[in-house]
């Protein structure tokens, strides 16, 4: 396969003027009729080769100004020759939608006509410079018999069996969308901040009308807050969602007109989690943010994803934290980092986060490009403050609103508002790995210095690395607690730099990484009683938070080493944070979740351990046993702390509140034998309490009869069959793990090809860390056979699941032998798709 390299980049030699699109739907002979005006680009370093991209389509006639041309076509596109002046090219191909399962291009989900563009779908749909940098309006016109027709932009019309969509924002090929189906719409308006009504919908399959009343408010909110904060307002007449069940993302912010996984939108508190509520939320936000950072500035190309994405979470966050609150979702994205992003920062698909070269695009959707992405200019908000950095954001939409832009022209607008020179920042874009930064304390005569020292490791393509700029954020505390210097960013350049505070009575403790300033592996001899200290007494609640992580993680690995027993100091400290009901108590559920078994085997792997996964296991286990015997008689009092009267809402204080008693339910379990669980179970009146009610049973070994109620109560239901699937796997003891996952896939409902259900069984399995590095590689083995399945259909959701194995060379001999040979195997196989190959021989490497 070919590779792409940022260096050759080139602007495509035509300009074009205006698409006009004509379906005539067909589930397996849609016919695609394109006129598109195309005007010769003046600028002398665009390249002159006349090049459409186009695959899998069925060329029926090629002209150009109205006359016939002969092409040249290949599996990638085609090629002619062209006026020297401005022309119109009209085509017309021919397409499948029913019989495209990559879902990408214009598809079929349940009878419904879709699209998903992003990033190189459109090709699959017509002939077109399928590139973000070439930007252009659309006018649409849909043919067929479906009730719905949706596209891009604001309605232009329609008839009997047809509509038109006119879009006069200009846009790159893969915002383009289209929707035709038997849909019902939930419907809402919203005025702008300057008087423009807006209608807005969210478009379902008859039967979800019910779940769609959160997702609206959900997105009055994000317009609200996006005129608020960023002063972004609405650009359309109408703004519509569509939920979808067989979708390979999330979502997708298509303009005017976004397409969502229905797992990401719909919603119900009898079929969804709280988990689930915040996350619709977030998504919701998210995908509506690119409207402005995604869609009216776009990418100039592919290796600028990040310009949109890291930007558009790190908006999202800030919305959540604003509708929320700002300490947990903080040390919630910091627990997202340091499980997906660290992981694959620090081993081989280690890439920056704007990427320099790729195969295949899809495989950089990446918690990098997204979390990493986000983090990045998390840090800059910091160092230039919260003032020049929205000054810089306005120059940005002033400066190149309609642009498809680059990471220069981002830090230009910064460099512009405040005269920082950020050539050193930028490493954050162009270095792969995670740094270590290491600390030394010193005290004497009244002085407190802290010498930092950092240091990231090789990544793959990138031997030595230069040192970064990272925003320290400390505060040094008194002996007795008090804050004697509040939250302050230390702006370290250097490989090595020393900063001190003078003025101190006593020798202070220092709180370093307050609200995680930076995305680093922070390397700290502390004593334990400091960091006991720190968990009783710091005013961040991320140090806080992090100072007992700490503590619990240097627990469990004496105990994996040593056998030790588990650390009492630590659970007196813990203790009273748990159990202080004037905390927040999502805050006292997240202090109570002890480090992930993958995040304590990367650890080990750091420390230059191999890691045993059932040793893993068992030490988890046996420290929640003990926190749920030593906590015995608390526990009772606690779990009615945490129980709501009033009607259900999925808001931060009533979702933390069932969050903390889920977390009490799990210690409970362990002293009752899924007593209270099944009283929950029996008792519960929405999906949150069901649901947690149904996974302590099945750990609890007691699950079965509640397994079969659940799935007769809502076998019906997709979604939160999604959930029975991926509970059972999750649950299940790790010798068992592989076992319930090969039992489901032949259960009659298992339908592989449906992403959604394909991830709620493997995606299960491959976050079951012991169950999935079972020592005879049987969770690698049914995996590899399940991707080797899968990549045939859909090659997009087989390359992303390939993660899974990332972690591999971090274990035995024995378990890397297995891990080895299931991914040779699907290298081996005949017509491997381009996205799985990539990823396995990056993962091989
Ligand atoms: N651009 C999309 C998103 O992140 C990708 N699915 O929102
Ligand atoms: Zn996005």
């Amino acid at each position: 396969p070919q590779t792409i390299y940022l260096k050759d980049y080139k602007p495509f030699g035509w300009i074009v003027k205006d698409v006009s699109l004509r379906f005539v739907l067909h589930p397996t002979e849609t016919r695609v009729f394109s006129t598109i005006t195309f005007s010769p680009n003046p600028d002398p370093a665009a390249e002159r080769r006349f090049f459409l991209h186009g695959e899998h389509l069925k060329l029926k006639s090629a002209k150009i100004d109205g006359n016939p041309v002969s092409v040249d076509i290949t599996p990638e596109g085609l090629t002619c020759d062209v006026p020297g002046c401005d022309f119109t090219w009209e085509a017309e191909v021919e397409i499948a939608p029913a019989e495209n399962t990559a879902l990408e291009g214009l598809y079929m989900s349940n009878g419904m006509y879709c699209t998903q563009c992003e990033a190189e779908g459109f090709r699959k749909i017509t002939y077109y410079p399928d590139r973000p940098d070439v930007m252009s309006t659309f006018t649409v016109r849909i043919e067929g018999d479906e009730p719905v027709k949706l596209s891009n932009g604001n309605p232009a019309g329609q008839g009997d069996g047809w509509a038109e969509w006119h879009d006069p924002w200009p846009k790159p090929a893969y915002l383009f969308a289209l929707v035709a189906g038997d849909l019902v719409n939930h419907p809402d308006r919203f005025t702008t901040k300057s008087g423009k009504d807006v209608e807005l919908n969210i478009w379902v399959r008859p039967g979800d009308e019910g779940k769609c009343a959160f997702g609206m408010d959900a997105l009055k909110a994000s317009m609200k807050w996006d005129e608020d904060v960023y002063g972004r307002e609405y650009d359309l007449d109408i703004f519509n969602i569509v939920a979808v069940d067989d979708f390979n993302m999330g979502a997708m912010e298509n303009k005017g007109l976004n397409i969502f996984n229905s797992s990401c939108v719909l919603a119900s508190p009898e079929t969804s989690t709280d988990a689930n509520f915040e996350r619709i939320e977030a998504i919701i936000a998210h995908e509506y943010f690119h409207n402005w950072t995604g869609n009216r500035i776009t990418c100039r190309d592919w290796f600028q994803l990040c310009l949109k994405e890291g930007l558009t979470v790190y908006r999202d966050s800030q919305f959540t934290s604003d509708l929320r609150s700002a300490p947990v979702k903080r040390i919630s994205d910091v627990i997202d980092l340091r499980g997906r992003q660290f992981p694959e920062d620090q081993g081989p698909l280690s890439h920056p986060v704007r990427p320099e070269s790729f195969q295949e695009i899809n495989n950089f959707y990446t918690a990098t490009v997204y979390e990493k992405g986000a983090e990045v200019i998390g840090m800059l908000n910091r160092l230039v403050g919260d003032d020049a950095y929205a000054k810089a954001l306005d120059l940005y939409f002033d400066r190149h609103d309609g642009d498809a832009a680059t990471i220069e022209d981002w830090l230009k607008v910064f460099e512009d508002t405040t005269g920082r020179d950020l050539t050193q920042f930028k490493r954050w874009y162009s270095q792969s790995g995670t740094p270590r930064l290491k600390v030394a304390e010193d005290w004497a005569d009244g002085t407190y210095t802290l010498t930092f020292t950092q240091d990231t490791p090789p990544t793959p393509g990138q031997p030595d690395k230069a040192p970064q700029v990272i925003p320290i954020a400390v505060g040094l505390l008194n002996p007795n607690g008090d804050e004697v210097l509040p939250t302050t960013v230390l702006e370290m350049t250097e490989a090595t730099q020393s900063f001190t505070f003078d003025g101190l009575a006593s020798r202070p403790v220092a709180s370093i990484l307050r609200e995680f300033s930076a995305p680093v592996v922070l390397e700290r001899d502390q004593s334990p009683q400091e960091r006991a200290f720190l968990l009783a007494h710091d005013t961040d609640p991320f140090c806080r938070w992090d100072a007992s992580r700490e503590l619990a993680r240097a627990s469990i690995l004496a105990m994996i080493r040593d056998g030790a027993a588990p650390d009492t100091a630590w659970l007196d400290g813990l203790e009273r944070v748990v159990f202080d009901d004037t905390l927040d108590p999502s805050f006292r559920e997240l202090m109570l979740a002890v480090p992930t078994q993958s995040e304590l085997a990367q650890n080990l792997f750091e420390m230059g351990e191999t890691p045993d996964p059932d040793a893993i296991h068992r030490a988890v286990e046996t420290l929640r046993q003990a926190m749920a015997e030593r906590w015995a008689d608390r526990l009772p009092r606690l779990a009615k702390d945490t129980w709501v009267t009033a009607s259900y809402a999925p808001n931060a204080d009533q979702s933390g509140k069932r969050a903390l008693g889920a977390a009490v339910l799990s210690l409970t379990t362990r002293l009752d034998g899924g007593a209270a669980a099944q009283a929950q179970y029996d008792a519960a009146d929405n999906m949150t309490l069901q649901l947690s009610a149904l996974g302590n049973l099945i750990r609890a070994g007691k699950g079965d009869l509640a397994v079969k109620s659940f799935y007769n109560q809502w076998k019906e239901d997709r979604l939160v069959m999604d959930k029975w699937f991926g509970l059972q796997v999750g649950a299940a003891e790790p010798d068992q793990a592989v076992e319930v996952a090969r039992a489901l896939t032949r259960h009659p409902d298992f339908d592989w090809k449906n992403p959604n259900r394909f991830r709620a069984v493997f995606g299960a399995l491959a976050m079951h860390h012991a169950g999935f590095h079972r020592a005879d590689g049987a969770g690698y083995a049914l995996l590899a056979d399940w991707l080797i399945t899968l990549d045939d259909k859909n090659p997009q959701t087989t390359a992303r699941m390939c993660s899974a194995f990332q972690t591999w060379k971090r274990y035995d001999a024995g378990r890397q032998a297995h891990a080895r040979a299931a991914l040779k195997r699907i290298m081996a196989k005949p017509g491997l798709s381009r996205d799985t190959s990539e990823m396995v021989s990056r993962i091989l490497e």
